[in-house]
């Protein structure tokens, strides 16, 4: 009998600590989960809001002036009936682009459906006159370009 309790009191003591570390280890998994998606949206609301219109076939503002060392969250909408491009690759190669939306941008520019709206948060880091086009087909010739002036 004596044998018993003790063993019960014995895992009575273990189970205790177990669930405490349980509970520990929960909130702690819970808050790497969430702290990097908090660190986003709170990035994402300091930037600066830029809006930017393609059309067929132009962008609307086709200048941007910019400020190295801002954050700009760029909301880039495609109202026009055809897919269009922010084609941009000296630029984006001399910003930081938010980890969140890395993978919006390839091969320096960002590709949108006819109706599509793409959110972006990018710091320029180095200042310079960079272009900006749309690389579909003749889109460029039509009058869709720009540029971006980082100062
Ligand atoms: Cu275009």
């Amino acid at each position: 009998m004596r044998d018993a309790n003790a063993r019960d009191s014995g895992r009575g003591t273990t189970i205790i600590p177990e669930t405490i570390m349980k509970s520990v280890l929960c909130s702690l998994i819970a808050l790497f989960i969430t702290l990097p998606e908090l660190a986003g949206s709170a990035a994402a609301q300091n930037a600066a809001p830029i809006n930017i219109a393609l059309t067929d076939y132009a962008f609307t503002p086709s200048t941007l002036n910019l400020e190295t060392g801002t954050m700009y969250r760029f909301h880039l909408t495609n109202s026009g009936s055809k897919a269009h491009s922010f084609n941009a690759p000296e630029f984006f190669a001399a910003s930081q682009i938010s980890p969140a939306d890395e993978g919006k941008v390839e091969s320096g520019r960002v590709e949108l459906d006819s109706g599509e709206a793409v959110d972006l948060t990018v710091t320029p880091s180095r200042a310079g006159t960079y272009s900006l086009d749309c690389s579909h087909f003749m889109h460029s010739m039509l009058g869709m370009d720009g540029k971006i002036v980082v100062q």
